[in-house]
């Protein structure tokens, strides 16, 4: 019998509907102004892809993340929180949220935590890592919807899954970069990939 797997599951876009919660939230405040439709999206950073539609627009979109009840309103993303519970229920696996809060710190980490106390429920608090650093975090597995995951370590421990989603699926997926695309996709078959 080998090691316990380590999965490190990503919030925005894995487990929570980051883009569509953005979209409703920013046509309900902003009803006049132009928008990207999530077909139309392309790049990991919406307030860049609004900043470049005009510039004024990349505040307005970032006025939306930074408002009080942005991340906790978020609905999760089809199948995600099911999966995570299985995986937690496996054997020899232990499975982390990782997540990087945003810089206003008003709301985002405390609405981070509220909404896996709501979803995956208080235990789960035990389970989340808040950093705006993943290439510290050591583990076997990152499953992520950002395409390039950088930070200080150059060499971290797990292996990226690029999690698809509307900015990133029409990228080519590089010959070593493995994609998970969605929650009904086969997860179990990576993670069973990883086991001693
Ligand atoms: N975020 C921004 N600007 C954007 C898009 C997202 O600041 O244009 C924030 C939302 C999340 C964080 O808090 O970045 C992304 O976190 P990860 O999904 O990489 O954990």
């Amino acid at each position: 019998s080998g090691k316990r797997l380590r999965v490190l599951v990503d919030m925005d876009g894995v487990l929570a509907d980051f883009e569509g919660g953005f979209l409703n939230k920013y046509r309900a405040r902003y009803p006049e102004e132009p928008y990207i439709s999530l077909e139309d999206r392309r790049g990991f950073w919406v307030s860049a892809q609004y900043g470049q539609l005009r510039s004024d627009l990349c505040a307005k979109a970032i006025s939306i993340w930074e408002s009080k009840d942005f991340f906790i309103d978020l609905e999760p993303l089809p199948g995600g929180v099911e999966a995570v519970k299985e995986m937690a229920k496996m054997d020899d696996t232990d499975v982390f949220i990782c997540t990087s809060p945003i810089k206003n710190y008003r709301h985002c980490p405390h609405e981070k935590y509220a909404w896996v106390e709501k979803h995956l429920g208080y235990d789960f608090l035990e389970q989340v890592i808040l950093t705006r650093d993943k290439t510290l975090v050591t583990g076997d597995l990152l499953i992520d919807d950002k395409p390039d995951i950088l930070g200080v370590e150059p060499k971290p421990t797990w292996e990226h899954i690029l999690f698809t989603a509307c900015h990133n699926k029409h990228l080519p997926v590089s010959s070593s970069q493995r994609r998970l695309l969605s929650w009904s996709d086969d997860w179990r078959a990576i993670l069973d990939s990883k086991r001693q």
